[in-house]
């Protein structure tokens, strides 16, 4: 990674004007998760925005006593307009960014939205269970402090900024019947679940969620629990479903690690 991110923010504030935006409702948010001890675990930035976007800066904090970085990965946005610049640095207690979309025309920024990704942060989980590990954006890593700046038409502007929190828990959270793991049951779960029982495709990252039935077996009879879930008008399944949550029942043999997931 580069270490050249001081000129390279003054160049940012060179692009962009000055004076204040206004009315505008700028911010940049830190996704959550929820993790067992050792696993590791995506966090993402995203930033809302009013106006185009052609720049921004920002830290990301957390306790690196808590967490440790175990790889970064560029966002959606970025990747679909490839910055002329763009900087990523760790230090201790986070990650910086620094990012310049186009020096020269033709310029290229960021629609106006909610949502953009800038950044995924993977870490691994090193304090215990029962432990809330906050991540929040933040303007204190790097010498001098990398500013917390959106350039937002032209305009640079300090976004509000929205943090969030690691939950360390001892028992594994998913949905159960969810084999894809996508924050709902459908008819691709079915599918997945006879994927997994009858061709090569190797162990799936948690069994428990693909035993719909609890029966803590994985066979047949959790795919025809899930086609009456879906289909047997008013069936239903073991907890944890409809929503996230811990096996009520642990008693079994199946294991379930989600080691750089979290349940949507
Ligand atoms: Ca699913
Ligand atoms: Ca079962």
């Amino acid at each position: 990674m580069s270490h050249c991110l001081v000129p390279s923010l003054v160049l940012l504030f060179c692009l962009a004007g000055s004076g204040s935006a206004e009315g505008q409702v700028e911010s940049i948010r830190v996704t959550g998760a929820v993790a067992t001890p050792g696993a590791t675990v995506r966090v993402s930035t995203l930033v809302d925005s009013s106006g185009e976007l052609s720049g921004w800066s920002f830290g990301v904090c957390y306790d690196s006593a808590a967490v440790d970085l175990a790889g970064l990965e560029d966002g959606a946005a970025v990747t679909a307009v490839s910055p002329d610049f763009h900087v990523v640095e760790a230090h201790p207690g986070g990650v910086t960014v620094g990012t310049v979309i186009s020096f020269f025309p033709p310029y290229t920024p960021l629609p106006p939205g909610v949502g953009h990704e800038l950044l995924h942060i993977d870490l691994t989980v090193l304090a215990p269970a029962g432990a809330i590990v906050p991540i929040e954006p933040c303007a204190v890593l790097g010498s001098p402090p990398v500013a917390l700046v959106l350039v937002v038409a032209g305009v640079e502007t300090i976004p509000a900024t929205v943090g969030s929190v690691i939950e360390i828990n001892d028992q594994a959270i998913f949905m159960r019947g969810d084999a894809n793991g996508d924050g709902a049951v459908s008819l691709v779960d079915v599918i997945g679940i006879l994927e997994i029982l009858f061709t090569p495709v190797g162990i799936p990252a948690c069994e428990d969620r693909l035993d719909a039935n609890d029966d803590e077996l994985l066979n047949v009879l959790d795919a025809i629990a899930l086609l009456e879930l879906l289909f047997g008008g008013g069936a239903t399944i073991p907890q944890p479903y409809p929503s996230c949550g811990v096996d009520p029942t642990t008693l079994g043999s199946l294991a379930c690690s989600l080691p750089s997931t979290s349940c949507p």
